[in-house]
């Protein structure tokens, strides 16, 4: 089914602007939104939506949340950069809050999500070599099929991903690929002596918020300690409240010796990421030999401890947790012939379409649109579903009704 979707005409400007202008590195839903607040965004002729992506929980304390933005505000008028260069009286305000808040020595702190994880690559080399004693240029990075880790042509190395991967060659050596949610692969691997470390999603998002079994973090943890092999969680999508704990880690009760954070470490104000270690990871680094020039600036140190502060002063954690549970089980109510599977933890959903047609994710996106919900589908047959963590419960059984009423309009 085709929806008979029609764009305004200031709708349609905006994206011949973008299509004229832009590169076409995307392919959006034909929606132009101008403002956002907490779960809702509007889009250019006024209508607005709810928002069942989050900027890819980049917004989990929902947009433009007050106290996020007057810190912005606030130290935007006061200092934004000032470089690595010098020192700022934000970044080591910044850097013993955010690693009293998740207990570890030291923070790195970067821009993107994938700067983080390349810093994070980079430390479990040094690692390697300085504290393991692994052979030089021999160290070896475990990580899992169907990782999404970023789009630098380091990361995208190890992506299984096609799409992700074609033609951006040649890659980088020094990376092994095992099934995600499998010990028995994990150990395999780990018989070597040159594994620096196990780079994985606690959930992995892309994939179409895949759920490893009950018990597979804690053996992860238990097989990483047993073979000297840094245990690397990538929790930037997971991470910050997103699946009902602060880290999706805290499922099990499991303590990374690498965290990677990025995402809503600035509630989606700007590109705020960090790597947290202890000083035996961290302190392998040394002046001169890592760097990035927006890295630990004052502006993204200002608005990180708001980000952090709103997720504990508001129990986001707790309302995700509440909310997910909620909108799963209110989803499986429908019985829709069409929803396969409903899969995630907190506030960290999919939905797996099952229809002959397959457009039919696309096609129900657009229809979720039109009624009031913006949502987009992931490898084709996934639809993820994550709203801001400050979704109430009467806007969850909205959101299912108006979910129930696309469904219908699937043929
Ligand atoms: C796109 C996906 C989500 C991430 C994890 C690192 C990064 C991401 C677990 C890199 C980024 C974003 C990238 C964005 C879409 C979105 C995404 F679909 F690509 F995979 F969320 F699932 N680790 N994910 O999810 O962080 O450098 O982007 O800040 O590239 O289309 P970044």
């Amino acid at each position: 089914m085709q929806s008979t979707i029609t764009t305004s005409d200031i709708t349609q400007q905006f994206i011949d602007l973008e299509e004229n202008y832009g590169a076409h590195n995307y392919h959006p839903l034909p929606v132009v939104l101008n403002r956002g607040e907490g779960v809702f965004v509007w889009d250019v002729d006024g209508k607005r939506y709810y928002d069942f992506l989050s900027g890819y929980s980049a917004v989990n304390q929902g947009h433009c949340h007050p106290k996020i933005i007057k810190a912005l505000v606030e130290q935007a008028s006061k200092l934004t950069l000032t470089s690595r260069a010098f020192h700022s009286d934000r970044l080591g305000e910044y850097e013993k809050y955010i690693t009293k808040y998740f207990g570890y020595n030291k923070v790195l702190p970067m821009n993107t999500g994938v700067e983080a994880v390349e810093t994070a690559l980079k430390l479990a080399r040094k690692w390697a070599y300085q504290v393991k004693g692994i052979e030089n240029d021999s160290a070896q990075i475990i990580v899992c099929e169907g990782n999404f880790h970023g789009r630098t042509t380091g990361v995208i190395t190890f992506s299984s991903d096609p799409s992700a991967k074609n033609n951006f060659g040649p890659f980088s050596p020094g990376y092994i690929n095992i099934p995600h949610n499998n010990l028995v692969a994990l150990e395999k691997v780990f018989q070597s002596k040159n594994i620096a470390a196990f780079m994985f999603e606690p959930i992995q998002g892309e994939a179409g918020v895949v759920v490893p079994e009950e018990g597979y973090l804690t053996g992860v943890r238990n097989l990483c300690t047993e073979y000297n092999v840094l245990m690397i969680a990538d929790e930037i999508q997971t991470g910050l409240a997103r699946t009902g704990k602060m880290l999706a880690c805290d499922h099990e009760n499991v303590r990374p010796d690498i965290l990677i954070l990025g995402k809503a470490l600035s509630g989606g104000v700007l590109p705020v990421s960090a790597v947290l270690a202890d000083d035996e990871i961290m302190l392998t680094i040394q002046p001169g030999e890592h760097g990035s020039t927006y890295g630990g600036n004052p502006l993204a140190c200002a608005v990180a401890i708001a980000a952090l502060q709103v997720l504990k002063a508001e129990n986001m954690t707790e309302n995700a947790e509440a909310m997910g549970e909620l909108l799963r089980s209110e989803i499986k109510k429908l019985n829709s012939p069409f929803i396969e599977t409903v899969r995630g933890k907190g506030l960290l959903n999919a939905i797996v379409i099952k229809h002959t047609n397959p457009e039919a994710a696309w096609d129900l996106c657009l229809t979720l649109k039109e009624n009031g919900l913006l949502a987009k589908p992931t490898h084709g047959d996934k639809i993820r579903f994550a709203p801001p963590l400050v979704i109430t419960k009467e806007q969850v059984m909205e959101c299912v009704s108006i979910i129930d009423k696309s469904l219908q309009s699937l043929e």
